[in-house]
């Protein structure tokens, strides 16, 4: 691939991180939000696991915001000038970083192949419209008994993410790993814009490893959870984010939907207002080769939230 010329292999070894990791972050809370809360309504998923049986979990772990939080974020919109459309693509260089562990027979568990990671940044190209992404760094963490950031990136994505992290004001940050709430597997998570300053280590998107594109998680192996995560990370909500009310998922070419979308139900439409849920929509629930396309609105949404909260990025 053209990129791999300019990746920087950066191999952390277990003893400079905790050098910077130990006692500091004692009492910092591990999510963003309480748990049982985000995964109170959802409903699980099935999946192919990487020795062939099937995987229950959940398809998102992103926090979704609370009413308030939406109606400051309408505040600030009403109140920003924005280009709207800008001519040229914003640039998102990407961090990759790759946690994995070792097994006691001495087995790598976790290392995607790198074509899977240069094919992951092409997926991301070929959904976003307004922004190009360029793989910047790939670099490596082996799991620890202190740091067992691999089985443990949801309950210490915080921890994890303070020592990984490379320049989040400039930088999008992909963690791989295998994250789980409780014994249920996560396909991944995020944190919206406007969660945290710019700058603030906490940003970035979390994977399963096995959801890169060509992974094992069938039928979430074309590499769309990280798009929808992405998704998250520039501000937009789920489709089905707040039912069949207003403000819905503040996107107006998207359809009111009243829960999430699972598989892929051909016609389905369960608000009264117009239009078909929007199930082919990336940030739906459905499967992989099912969604394919963000809207219109949501990429003017998305240069929006950018602007209002990510203004750094159209630096590079
Ligand atoms: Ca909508
Ligand atoms: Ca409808
Ligand atoms: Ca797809
Ligand atoms: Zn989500």
């Amino acid at each position: 691939m053209m990129l791999a010329h300019t990746l920087r292999i950066v191999w952390i070894f277990m003893f400079t991180v905790l050098a910077v990791g130990g006692a500091a972050f004692a009492e910092e809370p591990s999510t963003a939000a309480e748990p049982a809360e985000v995964f109170a309504n959802q409903s699980h998923i099935y999946f192919q696991g990487p020795d062939g049986n099937l995987v229950r979990g959940y398809r998102c772990g992103t926090p979704e915001p609370s009413l308030a939080e939406m109606a400051a974020v309408a505040q600030d919109l009403a109140q920003h000038q924005g280009a709207g459309q800008r001519g040229r693509k914003i640039g998102v260089p990407v961090a990759f970083h790759v946690i994995y562990k070792v097994d006691e027979e001495g087995h790598e568990i976790g290392i995607p192949p790198n074509e899977q990671i240069e094919a992951q940044i092409e997926v991301l190209n070929q959904a976003y419209g307004e922004f190009r992404f360029t793989l910047d760094s790939v670099d490596y963490f082996e799991q620890t008994e202190q740091e067992p950031w691999f089985d443990r990136c949801y309950q210490q994505n915080f921890r994890m993410k303070r020592a990984l992290a490379i320049s989040p004001e400039t930088t999008l940050n992909i963690y791989s790993c295998d994250p789980h709430y409780g014994k249920w597997q996560l396909l991944g998570f995020a944190y919206l814009p406007w969660s945290f300053p710019e700058d603030d280590y906490r940003h970035g998107v979390v994977l399963l490893h096995s959801s890169l594109p060509g992974g094992t998680a069938v039928p979430y192996d074309e590499g769309d959870t990280a798009t929808h995560e992405a998704g998250h990370y520039f501000g937009l909500l789920h489709t089905f984010q707040n039912g069949c009310t207003e403000p819905g998922d503040e996107i107006d070419d998207t359809p009111f939907e009243a829960t999430a979308a699972f598989g892929c139900p051909e016609g389905r439409d369960t608000c009264p207002q117009v239009g078909l849920d929007p199930i082919y929509n990336f940030m739906d629930y459905t499967d992989d080769p099912c969604m394919d396309h963000f809207t219109t609105d949501q990429d003017v949404w998305m240069i929006d939230m950018v602007e209002l909260y990510r203004p750094t990025l159209l630096l590079n």
